[in-house]
């Protein structure tokens, strides 16, 4: 495996930083999630173009141009000979002292990752998952605002806690009101007659690309969709319920803090939305080779 930072390919053993790194010290940095299907990156622009958004939200100002940037994802996955993988990008504020002056911080370290991606089992996709609504609140847009993806995970890490000591798979993280915001990696929809609904950005989620994918896809299928604002009460009585993301692509909820969705088994939408998605990720994007 070759792995990039900063301009140049290491051997996975020697792909390292250093200690001194701010996104170590203080995940002083941010990332993105990509990911490329039959030798297409899939929403390239999307992802790059939040990666930069995140670095503008966080004052940080990437070392490189977003075409170079975007050459420099295409030449990492032609290293690794990939057709279909995981994309991961890390951009730290850079080595500097112990302090958390980020002014010390001479170059912002640059890192991409391209993986074989690891799927979920299959069995989940045709059961559903079970998740459960969670004591940690996702932040508060005031303070880490939920739109930047920063390196910044512990309050999604102790929703997954929090998730997988209850026995479920994934955690529903409601914002300082009260109202749900979004899943720990993934954004959250539900479906009650036809409309597909979803939790506003404003409300605590990430805007996620899939997230924007699906609601295109769901609008082609006759449904309508609308950004609002959900309860826990809103996604009990839904018809369906399903998260998306990267990794997860779209994937139907059973159960949610014990209440069935539906009959307890994913949805005819839900599984219609899967396989539209999945189709459509494998028949666009920027070619790799
Ligand atoms: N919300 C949050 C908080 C996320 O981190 C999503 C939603 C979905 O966004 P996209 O753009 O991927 O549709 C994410 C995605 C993983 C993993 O391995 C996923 C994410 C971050 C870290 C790991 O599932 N982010």
């Amino acid at each position: 495996m070759e792995i990039y930072i900063d301009g140049q390919f290491y051997p996975r053993e020697q792909a390292k930083v250093s200690v001194f790194d701010h996104g170590l010290l203080y995940g002083d940095g941010i990332f993105e999630g990509t990911r490329a299907y039959n030798g297409r990156v899939f929403e390239f622009d999307a992802h790059i173009n939040r990666l930069y958004d995140s670095a503008k939200a966080i004052a940080l100002e990437i070392p490189i141009s977003k075409d170079e940037m975007k050459q420099a994802h295409l030449e990492t996955l032609r290293k690794n000979e990939l057709t279909d993988a995981y994309i991961r990008t890390v951009v730290t504020r850079g080595v500097g002292d112990l302090g958390l002056d980020p002014a010390k911080c001479v170059r912002p370290t640059v890192i991409i990752i391209a993986d074989r991606i690891s799927l979920y089992p299959q069995e989940l996709y045709e059961q559903g998952l079970k998740i459960i609504t969670v004591p940690t609140r996702r932040n508060l847009p005031e303070s880490v605002n939920p739109m930047i993806k920063s390196l910044n995970y512990l309050n999604n890490i102790l929703a997954k806690i929090e998730a997988k000591l209850g026995g479920a798979a994934e955690a529903i993280m409601l914002n300082q009101e009260g109202y749900v915001a979004e899943c720990t990696g993934d954004n959250i929809f539900i479906i009650k007659g036809k409309t597909l609904a979803t939790p506003m950005v404003s409300f605590g989620a990430l805007k996620g690309v899939t997230r924007g994918v699906v609601m295109k896809l769901a609008a082609e299928l006759g449904l309508e969709v609308v950004e609002t604002t959900l309860t826990r009460y809103d996604i009990y009585v839904a018809d369906e319920c399903f998260l998306t993301g990267t990794a997860a692509e779209v994937i139907p909820v059973s159960e949610v803090d014990g209440r069935k969705i539906g009959n307890g088994k994913p949805g005819t939408y839900s599984r219609q939305l899967k396989d539209a998605y999945h189709k459509y990720a494998m028949e666009h994007g920027t070619p790799i080779y």
